[in-house]
Formats: C-alpha cells, sequence, structure tokens
C-alpha cells in the first residue's frame, strides 16, 4: 500500500489565459481578467490552478513559443500581475502551477538567437546537421534527413546566418532545446528555481519526455557513413515522424532525477506533471514512482487516439468503441496500481470537447446527461482530475464552418499540406476533420454569461481574437452556478466528493464487466465498495451480469451520485436497464 501525497485527492483546473477573460477590451483574456474570475474557482472548488504559458512570445504556438521565460507577455499583463495572481490563489487556498515549455523555445529566445551566429557559450544549445551531402543546402530535399514536425512540413530548417539546419519537432519557430549540453540543463533549472521562488507550486511540463534525443540516431544521419536510421512511420504528409528519436529517450530518467534534486528537492507541497508523448503506460508508472525521484504525474495519450487515424492523421476521425476507451483507461490504473500515479483528463487546450466527441451535443438535453456520463466516469476513477475551462459547463465544440475561424497553426498548416500540397485529402474532409479533432474547439473564449460576446471581452473593443462558441446564449456559467441540475453543479458534487470520501480519490480500482460495451468499475477501500455503472450510448441497455450482482436489490441510499433522479435510476436498476447516457455510483459495500 502506498502512502498517499496530498494531490492524491486534489483537482486541477486548467486555464488558457487568452480564452479565459479579458480586462481591457483587447480581445485577448489576461492576467487581471483571471483574478477577477478566481472567485468562480472557489466556488467550483479545485485546489489547484494550471495555467497555460504566458510568458514573452511572439504567439506562433499560443505561447507554447518562449523568447524570454521571465518576462510576462505584455498581451498577458506584467510581472506584477502575475504576482498578483500568485497571491490571490494561495489566499483561496488554490495553489498555482505554471507550463514550462523546455524541450524547446521560441526561435526569437535570445539562446538562440546567440546560437545561430555560433556564439561559443550557445552554439550547442539546440540541434544542429549539416544539410544531405550531396545536395544545395537551403533547396528542397537538402534537410538531413526525412523527418516530419508534428505540425507539418519537415523537422529542419535551414538557418542562413549558421549555415546549417535545426532540429524543430514543433514549427520552425520553435526549435527544440539540446538537453545533452549541462549548460542548457543549468539555465532552465535556475529558471524554475527563479519561478518557485517567486511563490508558484510547481510545473506542467509541455512535452518533458522529448528532452533525451537518441543523439546515436543524429550521428548516424541517412547518407553519412554507417546509416541505418530506422525508417519511422510516415505522417499523414509524407514525412516520418521525428517523435521515436525523442520519446522516452535514454537518459530521460537521469534528467528528471536532476531536476527534481536541483528544483524540487526541500520544496514540500510543489508539484510536477509531466506531459508524456510517447510513453508507455508501464514506463509512466516508473516515472511517477516517488521512490525514483522524477515526476509526480503524467498525461499519456493513448486515449486520445482511439477514435483518430487515417488519410489526415489526427484529423481522421474512427469509429470507437467504449471497450476501447476502457481498455485504455484499465491499463493506466493496473500499471500504476502498486507504484506512481494516474492523471485523469478527457480535455485540455489540445483536445476537442469531451462531450462534442464522445458524448452527445446534438440537444440540451442530451448535452447535458452525457457531459454529465462522461463526468462522472473520469471523476470516479482513481487518479488526480483535470477540468479544462468550460468542460464544467459541457462547453462543445466551436461549430466552424469556413477556414478562416481558424487560428491554430496545426490546423491551417495541416489544412495547406494535406489539402493544397500533398493533395491526399479534400477540402470537405478536411474541414469535418478540423470541425471534429481541431484544437480551437477547445480555444473559443469563455461562456461567462449571455451578454455580448459571452462576458469575455467587452463590446468596446473590436471583439475576441476566436469566435464565441454560438450557443453561449443558453451555454453559459451564470445560468448553471444557482442551477442544481447544472453541469456546473455536477462538477462541483464530484469534486466535493474526491475531497470528502477516500474511496473516490485512492479506493483500488478494477474494471467488471469487461466482455460488454457498458463501462463499469468498482473502488474498494478498506470496507468501502463503490460501483460505478455508465452506458455511454444513446440506446437503453441491458445492465450487465457482474454489475447486476453487485448491485442486487437497487436502494435509493445507496445512491452516491447518478445523473437521473433516485427514483429513475431504482427504477432502471430494478428493471435490468441502463438508459441512454445513464451514469451512477453506487454502494456496494
Ligand atoms: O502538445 C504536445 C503534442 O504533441 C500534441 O498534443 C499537440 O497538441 C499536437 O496536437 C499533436 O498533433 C504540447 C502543447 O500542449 C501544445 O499546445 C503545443 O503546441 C506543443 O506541445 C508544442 O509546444
Amino acid at each position: 500500500a502506498q502512502s498517499h501525497p496530498w494531490w492524491a485527492n486534489a483537482v486541477v483546473y486548467q486555464v488558457y489565459p487568452r480564452s479565459f477573460q479579458d480586462s481591457n477590451a483587447d480581445g485577448f483574456g489576461d492576467l487581471v481578467g483571471i483574478i477577477s474570475r478566481l472567485p468562480y474557482l472557489a466556488e467550483l472548488g479545485v485546489d489547484v490552478l494550471w495555467l497555460s504559458p504566458v510568458f514573452v512570445s511572439p504567439q506562433e504556438d499560443n505561447g507554447y513559443d518562449i523568447a524570454d521565460y521571465q518576462a510576462i507577455d505584455p498581451m498577458f499583463g506584467t510581472l506584477a500581475d502575475m504576482d498578483a495572481l500568485i497571491v490571490a490563489t494561495h489566499e483561496l487556498g488554490i495553489k498555482i502551477v505554471l507550463d514550462l515549455v523546455a524541450n524547446h523555445t521560441s526561435d526569437e529566445h535570445a539562446w538562440f538567437q546567440a546560437s545561430r551566429t555560433s556564439e561559443a557559450e550557445y552554439a550547442d544549445f539546440y540541434w544542429w546537421a549539416p544539410a544531405r551531402p550531396g545536395t544545395v543546402p537551403g533547396t528542397p530535399g537538402a534537410e538531413p534527413n526525412d523527418w516530419g514536425s508534428l505540425f507539418g512540413g519537415p523537422a529542419w530548417t535551414y538557418d542562413e546566418q549558421r549555415g546549417q539546419y535545426y532540429l524543430h519537432l514543433f514549427s520552425p519557430k520553435q526549435p527544440d532545446l539540446n538537453w545533452e549540453n549541462p549548460r542548457v540543463r543549468e539555465a532552465i533549472f535556475a529558471m524554475m528555481n527563479w519561478w518557485m521562488n517567486r511563490g508558484v507550486d510547481g510545473f506542467r511540463m509541455d512535452v518533458i519526455t522529448l528532452i533525451s534525443k537518441r543523439v546515436d540516431d543524429l550521428g548516424r544521419l541517412p547518407g553519412t557513413a554507417g546509416s541505418d536510421v530506422p525508417t519511422l512511420q510516415a505522417g499523414p504528409d509524407g514525412f516520418s515522424s521525428a517523435v521515436p528519436f525523442s520519446a522516452d529517450g535514454p537518459r530521460l530518467d537521469e534528467y528528471l532525477a536532476q531536476m527534481r534534486r536541483e528544483v524540487f528537492d526541500g520544496r514540500d507541497g510543489a508539484l510536477t506533471i509531466g506531459e508524456a508523448l510517447g510513453v508507455s503506460s508501464p514506463r509512466a508508472a516508473e516515472i511517477t514512482d516517488p521512490q525514483r525521484g522524477e515526476l509526480d504525474m503524467l498525461f499519456l495519450f493513448d486515449h486520445t487516439g482511439i477514435d483518430q487515424g487515417g488519410p489526415a492523421g489526427k484529423f481522421s476521425v474512427r469509429p470507437w468503441k467504449v471497450s476501447d476507451l476502457r481498455g485504455v483507461f484499465e491499463r493506466y490504473e493496473r500499471d500504476t496500481a502498486e507504484h506512481g500515479w494516474p492523471s485523469l483528463y478527457f480535455c485540455n487546450h489540445d483536445q476537442p470537447r469531451v462531450v462534442s466527441r464522445w458524448g452527445n451535443d446534438s440537444t440540451p438535453a442530451l448535452r447535458v446527461r452525457s457531459a454529465k456520463a462522461l463526468a462522472l466516469l473520469l471523476h470516479l476513477h482513481r487518479g488526480t482530475p483535470f477540468i479544462y475551462q468550460g468542460e464544467e459547463l459541457g462547453m462543445t465544440n466551436a461549430g466552424y464552418t469556413s477556414l478562416v475561424q481558424y487560428r491554430d497553426l496545426e490546423s491551417v498548416n495541416l489544412y495547406a499540406q494535406l489539402v493544397h500540397h500533398a493533395g491526399t485529402v479534400s477540402h470537405e474532409e478536411m474541414m469535418q476533420g478540423l470541425a471534429a479533432m481541431g484544437r480551437d474547439n477547445a480555444r473559443t473564449p469563455m461562456q461567462w454569461d449571455d451578454s455580448a460576446y459571452a462576458g469575455f471581452t467587452s463590446t468596446r473593443g473590436n471583439g475576441p481574437w476566436i469566435d464565441v462558441n454560438d450557443n453561449y446564449v443558453e451555454l453559459n456559467a451564470q445560468a448553471q452556478r444557482t442551477d442544481p441540475d447544472s453541469v456546473f453543479s455536477f462538477y462541483r458534487q464530484l469534486i466535493h466528493l474526491r475531497h470528502s470520501e477516500p474511496v473516490v480519490a485512492i479506493g483500488d480500482w478494477q474494471a467488471v464487466d469487461t466482455d460488454t460495451e457498458v463501462y463499469a468499475f468498482t473502488r474498494r477501500l478498506g470496507a468501502q465498495a463503490l460501483l460505478v455503472v455508465v452506458n455511454l450510448s444513446g440506446e437503453a441497455v441491458a445492465l450487465p451480469p457482474t454489475s447486476s450482482e453487485l448491485i442486487g436489490e437497487p436502494d435509493p441510499s445507496r445512491i452516491l451520485i447518478a445523473n437521473d433522479s433516485d427514483d429513475d435510476v431504482v427504477a432502471a436498476l430494478a428493471a435490468g436497464r441502463l438508459e441512454p447516457w445513464s451514469a451512477v455510483a453506487y454502494q456496494i459495500a
């Protein structure tokens, strides 16, 4: 049995600053806006605020391209505003973690500017490589190899000044840092300590599992002597993926342990969450094992791929099954049962809205009901749940119908690559893919009330940086806060349960009825036991056998939480039936 740290029963809330609350009518959210909305987070009851990047940045990737880690971008405010936000969250008993984007910087960061002129101190801060032998540097096909960027196009860009190519797993404006260089690590750890000393409580670390590169592969680029770089799986735009070169590399554990020692040792109550692209669930259990002193928890990606894949890559929507989703969570839970700790998320700023994706947003009633079913399902798992702004309202996908409404570089670039350059995907297919999977679905302005622009920004300005979802008039925080049957009120109850019921936070997790498409599992802690049964479909289905046995004669006083009235739950269970989109957590002991 493990001993449990404070975050075992905590709930984290992610704020995407540019879309949360604008205070100065420029159409972008800002820090002062966030401060004004903190009472809302306190009312919801969350324990930790995770803030997506607010540092100085050219905003190529909405701040995930940092030009100065120790200054706030003027679009978000000032360092004084940041200090005020730290104080204000702490006054409400909420911790605050920042987004640490340290796999790469912006190409406008001073380190990169110095690196491209080969300035001694910074020459090896990034990954530089010569053109493929026998080619003209800077011309198409002269890239050191055929690795592609995750945002489309090659993963290498030629720099005239240095006369070499630099590596970028993401956009050309996001060069990858060379963590092999001890000075890079020192510089990053010093910056992290500076923020910790300023009062923040930890970091969510962007693609941190990509920091250790397989250096040998780089030394054996195609066309060089002894080359045997594996031909990696081709991406939708024809380039091969560079992720295997970077993901979970040979020195990852060493770097994370060094970071722990140099930044977090002696800082009680700090929280570290790693975004774990390319990491398997058994490895995640190791990395989050407290004995090893690396990270507290990781975001895995397996469940986000169950409905993706095809000619347009992640923008090709595939049918999915409840058993696929359950199977992924079953592995997360099983692998971390003895050591390590899972994080639980459906939504973030990179994923479409879950109610549109795996629920049903076609009518208000179905939307509310399926949003609650998905919320109950996720929040009754063992692990630390993450709520992405607006998820607690059941906010839906953007509903954009025109390419010009999209802002996200991934969506815009891949549209150009696939529809125009490669010609492998039609305009119509790609528009459908963007509407289903595009990242802007999560980035529409927070829907606060039914006033103009959903209360996100003032009518004195030119409107928000990205279109508000039309459904804000009916779907907004103001309408839900005082409604006991709202999605918001349901999330409040779920958060409260995690705080008050240890079985919800730390009880053992076990799937049941796994040969069915009903998502059912038990939670057990000492003499306490819960059964969670969720029907993630629009059809009534039979209550499966093990669940039925565990429930026996249904008793309304045993219902912990459900998205139906107690009477309706009991009636359905007694009839051996699960209504469409029904979800219940039931005390079986
Ligand atoms: O994302 C990592 C990542 O690889 C994906 O989730 C990404 O969003 C993309 O959709 C893959 O198809 C992190 C950040 O969360 C994301 O916002 C950044 O764009 C990215 O890193 C680069 O910093």
